[in-house]
């Protein structure tokens, strides 16, 4: 079932819950095809039936007969039966059953006109208290307070997430300005990123960077621009003027390799200080 909707253009699936999403995106479509022959039938008939020349007076008693009022009802059941038996299940086991930090790799994203700011907490797993007094556009975009408890080792990154292979991840969302919405969709998931609200989302990915590059080769999707970066993040929300440029990329490491890069951050850290961001070496 799925196969065919990655034929209609659906993006990889590369994360290991995206199978429903796409099962209810399935459902939907074929729905939405028997809808589609269903009233268009009715229409080409009542065409036929109700022609000019056959009624040349219009009849003001009008349809004596229940059968659109059953049919509509039908549909209505259908649907009910879809939002209430299918989406709102899913809904509930897949978004807001949150892992706690114990259980996910945890990351802090802040949005802001127009980039992704990535926060880990680093090696301690204490993400460090943020201030806005702090915030400097230049070296400091999530206003961290380096001297406060759990900050000395936090690592920040701009419009870089780095997350290891068949783990499950929590990124808590927020955003510095205006309502900005992360976009990953190999991973079947969106979140709108909402100025005063700080949204928790989750997925695992089934799939690395690599592997993905490797199962595009030879598709159309292989020529996309940019795409030899791998997994792109986009913003959903029409978010001003630099919108466009929103852009961030998501690389997926195995499990060794998710830990060299947690060490290559840890010593330039050490070795640069925070005074230097690390937004240039992507
Ligand atoms: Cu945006």
């Amino acid at each position: 079932m799925i196969e065919w909707l990655q034929a209609l253009g659906l993006p990889i699936d590369a994360s290991a819950d995206g199978f429903a999403i796409d099962e209810i995106l399935g459902l939907v479509h074929w729905l939405m095809l028997i809808l589609f022959i269903g009233w268009g039938a009715f229409f080409i008939y009542s065409l036929i039936r109700f022609r000019q020349k056959r009624n040349p007076v219009a009849d003001h008693d009008g349809v004596k007969s229940h059968f659109s009022s059953v049919l509509e009802l039908a549909v209505a059941i259908i649907e009910m039966v879809l939002l209430v038996g299918f989406a709102i299940p899913i809904w509930a086991s897949r978004v807001n059953d949150v892992p706690e930090s114990s259980e996910a790799v945890h990351v802090r994203m802040v949005a802001q006109q127009f980039a992704w700011n990535i926060h880990y907490p680093g090696p301690d797993g204490i993400f460090g208290a943020s201030s806005l007094e702090l915030i400097d556009e230049e070296v400091n975009p999530i206003g961290l307070d380096r001297s406060s408890p759990g900050a000395a080792d936090d690592i920040v990154t701009i419009n870089q997430l780095h997350i290891p292979v068949n783990e499950r991840i929590r990124i808590d969302l927020s955003s510095k300005d205006v309502i900005h919405s992360v976009n990953l969709p190999e991973f079947r998931v969106k979140q709108d990123a909402v100025p005063g609200m700080v949204i928790p989302m989750h997925f695992e990915a089934s799939m690395t960077t690599e592997e993905f590059l490797e199962t595009l080769k030879g598709t159309a999707r292989d020529t996309l621009p940019d795409i030899e970066k791998g997994f792109q993040i986009a913003c959903a929300q029409l978010c001003g003027l630099g919108h466009y440029r929103m852009k961030g990329y998501l690389t997926v490491h195995d499990e060794a390799g998710f830990q060299d890069w947690l060490a290559d951050q840890a010593e330039y850290l050490e070795a640069e200080g925070d005074d230097d961001w690390d937004d240039d070496d992507w």
